[in-house]
Parts: C-alpha cells; structure tokens; sequence
C-alpha cells in the first residue's frame, strides 16, 4: 500500500466512544464540533472576519483560507499540513504561509480508535485501512472503490496487542522495580561498610597514638634492664648465669688461697730447718735456759707432727679438679644450660604451630598480648630476639606495625567505598543491580558483549580472540530520532540513556575503540544490534528494563505523592 510505513495518526483520540455527532458536517473531529454548530454562517476557524454561508462547508470549494470550510473533502488538500509541498497548481493562495485549521478528515472508527486522515486520502479510491478503518473516507466510492468497515476485526487485533504490551510493560516495570530494589539494598551495604569502617578507622587512630607510645616505653624501659644477654630466658636461666658468676668467683678465690698455702708451707719448711739445725748443732753443756726452751718445744712440735694429725688432708689432685675451666669434659657444662634458647615464653608461641592459618594471625595477636602481659607482671622473663631486640619491643613494635597496616587497608577501604558510591549508576542507581553482569548477542562474523560499567567487547568467532571495545566512563543522555520497529526491538523517538564505552583497544592507524551503548526500554536484557558507523566507532542497541519509566507499583503511591 502506497502509504503504509509513512503514516502518521494524527490525534489520535484514545477512546472510541469519542465521535462526531451526527449533526456535523461529515470529517469534522471532536475537537472541532464548537465551530460548526448549525447556524445559517460559519466563520472560518483561522480567519474569523471571512463569513460564508452554512451551505459552503464541504461544497467541494475551498473558501476559508484556511482550508476549515471542506473538512469532510480534499477540496483544501492542498493547504494540508500532510500534503505534498506547496504551491501545487491551482493553489488558492499559490503559497506555502498558510496554516490549516484542520488536522485532516476525522475517521470516526467506531469499535476502533478515531484518527485523523490527511485530506489528500479523501476520496482517492483507496481504503486507508490505517488510518480509517471504517472506510468512511471513500464515501464517494471514487472508480466503484467501496471500503467496507472493518474497525471490529482491527480493533479487536489492536486491543489484543495493545494488550499484549501493557502487560510486557508491567512486567518490565516490575522487573525495574526488582533492579531498583537489589540496587538500594547493594548500596545500603556499601553506606553501613562505609559507617563501620569509619568507626574502625576512629577507634584505630586512638589505637595507633597508644600503642606508638607504648612502643616507645618499652622500648625507654628495656634500654636500662641489667639482666640481660647472660640470663637468657626464664627464671631458671636467670639463676644458671648467676650461680655461673658465683663458682667462677669461688674458684678463682680457691687458688688464692692455695697459692698462700703453698706460700706458708714454705716458710714453715724453713723455719723446722732452722729449728732442726739449733737442735742438733746447740751445746747442752752451756747453760742457756732461753736456748734450752726453744729446743725443747721444738722437740715437742716435732713429736707431735710425728704421731700423725687428725684433720682431713686435701688432696691437690682434687683442688686442681676443681680449679680446672667448666666446660663439656669438666665441671659443669654451662652451656647445656645457657644455649639452649627455647624460653618458657616460646612454649606459649610454639602453641601457633599447631593452629590452622586462617586462626593463626589471630590467635598470634592474642597470644601476643597475653605474652606482653605476663611479661610486664613478671610471669614470664623476656626473650631477646637474635636482633638483640627483647621480645617486650617486639611485640610492641609488632602490635603498633599491625595497626598501622590495619588502619591503611582501611583508609584505602574506605576511600574505594566512597568512591563507589558517589559513581552515576543512572536513575533509582539501577545499574548497581546490573553491575559486572553482561549480555551479548551474535552480529557478523563478531559475538557482541556488553557488560554493565564495566566494558564492551567484540569477540572473534574465527577464534581471533577478543577485542576490548572501550571501558565504561558515564552515563549521558541523547535524542533518539528513529522509526518503530514492529518487533518493537528499536530505540524509536525520545530521550535515550546512552552509556560511553572509552578507551577500548587501539584501532589499527587509529584512535582506541570506544562504544556508544543505547538503552530503550525492553523486558527482557538484550542486544539488539551493533554498527560501526566510523572505524573503531561502535554504536550498541540494547533494550533493557533498567531504562524503562520510572512507573509506579499499581496501588503503590510515590512517596511525594503523599
Ligand atoms: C577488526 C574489528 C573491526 C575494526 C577493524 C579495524 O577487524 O575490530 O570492527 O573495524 O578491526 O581495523
């Protein structure tokens, strides 16, 4: 049919009960009944000073200069807004200035829609059924052409696919309503994150300030402990350094005092020599009591040491024993006690080995700090570590390092979340539901894959792999200036949501691939088609539930609606 695909329905009145009276004069719409109410004049709608008799409307003569004397003919077609260009021969005002008053001849289509028909159709021996499916326009059945009414079947079909797409509406509305709901609930969970690790992130300021100066005490305090590298470990190993000092104390006495002995014993060597000598060389006959008692106590020491003393003799060979070095053949064998370095403390942390790591960084933590604690209360002695850093420093500087790194993860957490939630995820936030998630669709030689902000990609079906075809950067909005599809698989006219894909894979002698992705409402998530309208430049049509209106559950009153 000459017209199909060109059509317009003009002013559509969406409810059929709608009609002109029989009074009217035949093509005159609803809207327009007021002027032509049967008077024996009728001024003509755009130009009101032009009086023509009521026997003039649709006389087949156009008088009004704006056409609304022949609404019920072609008479004015070619003043018609629907009408080819003007002038066209026999053009009353021979210009293209005039506005008609009328929009076309009103099709009544009782059981169907009424519609306007441009008056170029009007009589011209063919049924507009598009338009005018009750066949009224052809009522002079110009070349025996009759158009019969068939506005019950059409209409029927209509309501049946009107039908059809309130409810695909619905169900897109309520899929929308399922997206907005997962988005508030997803972003819900991205604010109480951001609430808890702000409070984390407070409480490990405070944290981090107390243990930077516990770290500092103890590191102050344990620069001036005496007991130090000799009494590694615990109480035991304490005693064991000290009881070593007091035997090397006592040895080194015992050969002092070995040393004078040797030195007496010879002196009284020297003096029994002398007092020998005296006894054997001095005169008896001489009368010298001083002489006579010296020998004669000599005589009684000398009988005495003869019949053997009682006391205990010691032995040198025993003394030299004991004067000898402690090591691993003599004496004691110090470092059998000294060098062995598994401290009472490390019994608490050989505890860790036997945890599952997912528990031991934990448990690490806590036994730390018990072990701090019975460290400071002097249950447990403290361990310097090979590095000679006691284990009282280590653990402080180990407990004010994990803070540290705690606090910066979650800084770094923090400010990602933020982030986050201020990004555009378009209106209601609904993306943030579609988020990662993807659909994509075989066009060409090529699989077309758009995932929600987060990129578009061109796969190969050669197997040449895939090509990135930009990264999500914003969400914008554009005029859409296309025809309808029947399948309803287009993106019509209107504002449209459009997402840019950015910064894709260089082009080859040209810029990086970028995506222009289109949405118009669909029910279900689809990619409708892909064209490349420059080199590297893709532009994506995709129906999407997300980008349906923002409707209202039936019965559900919007919130400002209160
Ligand atoms: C590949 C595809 C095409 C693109 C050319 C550019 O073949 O990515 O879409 O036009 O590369 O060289």
């Amino acid at each position: 049919m000459r017209r199909t695909g060109t059509l317009v329905l003009l002013g559509s009145i969406a409810h059929s009960s709608i009609v002109a009276s029989e009074s009217l004069p035949r093509g005159v719409g609803p809207e327009f009944a007021k002027f032509y109410e049967s008077k024996p004049t009728f001024a003509c709608i755009g130009n009101p000073s032009v009086v023509l008799s009521s026997s003039q409307i649709n006389d087949n003569s156009c008088d009004c200069p704006d056409g609304s004397d022949e609404p019920g003919t072609a008479a004015c077609a070619n003043i018609d807004a629907l009408s080819p260009e003007q002038p066209l021969p026999g053009s009353l005002t021979g210009t293209t200035n005039t506005t008609a008053a009328l929009p076309g001849f009103w099709c009544a289509n009782e059981g169907h829609l009424g519609s306007y028909v441009p008056f170029l159709y009007v009589n011209d021996g063919v049924c507009d059924y598009d338009l005018c499916c009750d066949g009224s326009e052809e009522y002079a059945h110009v070349g025996g052409i009759k158009c019969e009414n068939r506005c019950n079947a059409i209409g029927k079909e209509w309501r049946r696919l009107e039908e059809e797409r309130r409810q695909s509406e619905e169900r897109s509305a309520k899929r929308r309503r399922t997206l907005v709901k997962e988005s508030r609930e997803l972003r819900r969970r991205v604010e109480s994150k951001i609430t808890a690790l702000r409070d984390e992130i407070k409480d490990l300021e405070v944290k981090k300030i107390e243990l930077q100066k516990k770290f500092e005490d103890v590191e102050r305090s344990e620069r001036g402990k005496v007991v130090k590298a000799e009494g590694q470990g615990g109480k035991l190993s304490v005693l064991v350094g000290l009881a070593k000092t007091r035997v090397a104390e006592l040895r080194d006495t015992l050969d002092k005092v070995l040393d004078q002995r040797d030195d007496l014993q010879d002196k009284v060597e020297r003096l029994e020599d002398i007092l020998k000598k005296l006894k054997e060389e001095y005169n008896p006959n001489f009368n010298d009591e001083g002489v006579k008692a010296a020998v004669k106590s000599w005589e009684d020491y000398a009988a005495g040491d003869a019949s053997g003393s009682s006391k205990a003799e010691v032995v040198d060979a025993d003394v030299m024993e004991i004067l000898k070095e402690d090591g691993e053949t003599s004496g004691i064998n110090w470092a059998e006690f000294v060098e062995d370095t598994t401290s009472d403390a490390d019994v608490v942390y050989n505890l860790e080995a036997y945890l599952p790591s997912f528990a031991r960084d934990w448990v690490h933590d806590k036994l730390q700090l018990v072990r701090v604690w019975m460290i400071e209360n002097g249950i447990l002695a403290d361990n310097p570590a090979s590095t000679g850093e006691s284990v009282l420093v280590t653990a402080a500087r180990e407990t004010l390092e994990a803070a540290k790194n705690d606090f910066n993860s979650k800084t770094t957490a923090l400010e990602e979340s933020e982030a986050e939630l201020a990004k555009d995820y378009g209106p209601d936030d609904i993306f943030r539901a579609l988020k990662g998630k993807c659909v994509s669709s075989h066009v060409g030689e090529y699989e077309y894959e758009l995932c929600w902000h987060d990129k578009t990609t061109q796969k190969s079906k050669k197997g040449h792999g895939n090509t990135n075809m930009g990264n999500f950067v914003r969400i914008d909005r554009e005029m859409a200036d296309e025809e309808e599809r029947a399948d309803g698989k287009g993106l019509g006219k209107g504002q449209r949501l459009v997402l840019r894909y950015d910064n894709g894979q260089g082009c080859w002698n040209g810029p990086n691939r970028r995506t222009d992705v289109w949405l118009k409402c669909a029910e279900t998530d689809e990619v409708w088609r892909v064209s490349e309208s420059e080199k590297c430049v893709y532009k994506m049509e995709v129906g999407t539930s997300a980008a349906c209106e923002d409707v209202n559950e039936p019965g559900v009153r919007a919130k400002d609606e209160l």
